[in-house]
């Protein structure tokens, strides 16, 4: 059971008759074109949120450059999306002087409480390998800036939906200035965004994803704990492949995981998964979750090239999670 509120347009399509996946695919992907603004060679690993009756995200989108930015987009279903054409700008929160543009990759979005926080990997030469990048807004039109949360070289930051025993909740993974061969997902704490510590770590990499794997869409809260989506990797000769799974974490002390799903839950296999800047890539950011019915709504990138949409249901994926558990 999801907690959390009622999503009732929810983008949704039952799985499809002979079809046993846990995870199932929208049968119009990719929803969003590579070139879905002018200066796009591609658009993925983005993240959505339902705003006010209809939808909101922040998008990557590499230029024709291939430079790394965040776009703003709404949308009145959660599948035709239309994307600013400009990048993203951040405020000083203090001075309300814009401080420049959001460049980096593999944004995330969390509501909590009357916020929007973004959290991105923020790579810059000023900060000397990329790091977490964070930044809020009360509107999602303007976003003000936050130091980074922690030291380079580090990837996906995502943020729990509510502080947990009083404090702010975010995942990330430290990494190395490259496409780091190894890496584990780690918990930090914080009581105000900007301080964080208490560090724990939480998911190694074994498996399917004997490589790496790292974190996913904000996690889920269930009635047992929270449902965790994250990206496993494994390394071929031919180079890594990125799966999606899945696990459900203590709701009090999230690092301790209760369940892992032995299998992948979902496995680049489509011609938009296979085919792209980088092939065999399903790379998940964000979920929607409707708690009335259980319904999942994944969005991830797909080949570094185009965003994808697949469906869960919770009561099975947690059932699945379950009678498949390797902890
Ligand atoms: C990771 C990140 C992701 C990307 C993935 C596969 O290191 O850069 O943005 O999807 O590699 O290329």
């Amino acid at each position: 059971m999801i907690i959390g509120e009622k999503l009732p347009n929810i983008p949704w399509q039952d799985r499809p008759a002979g079809c046993n996946d846990i995870v199932w695919r929208y049968d119009a992907n990719p929803i969003i074109d590579r070139h879905a603004i002018p200066s796009a060679n591609s658009v993925f690993n983005s993240a959505v949120v339902a705003k006010d009756g209809a939808f909101v995200g922040v998008f990557r989108s590499d230029d024709k450059a291939m430079k790394s930015h965040l776009f703003l987009g709404k949308s009145p279903d959660a599948i035709h999306w239309e994307i600013e054409p400009d990048i993203l700008k951040l405020y000083d929160e203090k001075t309300g002087e814009c401080v420049g543009t959001a460049d980096g990759y593999d944004p995330r979005v969390c509501l909590i409480e009357d916020k929007y926080y973004v959290t991105w990997c923020a790579q810059f030469e000023k900060y000397k390998g990329p790091t977490i990048g964070v930044a809020y807004s009360y509107d999602f039109k303007t976003f003000y800036r936050l130091p980074n949360a922690f030291l380079p070289y580090n990837r996906n930051g995502v943020m729990f939906p509510r502080k947990i025993n009083g404090n702010f909740v975010m995942f990330s993974r430290p990494s190395d200035n490259g496409h780091t061969p190894f890496g584990d997902v780690y918990l930090s704490q914080s009581p105000d965004m900007i301080h964080w510590g208490e560090h724990h770590h939480v998911l190694e990499p074994r498996d399917w994803a004997w490589t790496k794997v790292g974190a996913g869409p904000i996690p889920i809260e269930i009635d047992e704990g929270w449902l965790m989506i994250f990206h496993g990797v494994g390394q071929t000769c031919n180079g890594m492949i990125y799966n999606m799974g899945a696990a459900i974490l203590d709701k009090e002390e999230p690092w301790k995981v209760k369940y892992r799903c032995y299998p992948y839950i979902l496995h680049p296999e489509t011609m938009y998964e296979c085919v792209g800047d980088v092939p065999n890539v399903c790379f998940p950011c964000a979920t929607l979750c409707d708690a009335e019915t259980g319904r999942i709504a994944i969005y991830y990138g797909a080949a570094d090239t185009v965003v994808a949409l697949a469906f869960t249901q919770v009561d099975e994926l947690v059932e699945y999670i379950k009678k498949n558990n390797c902890v």
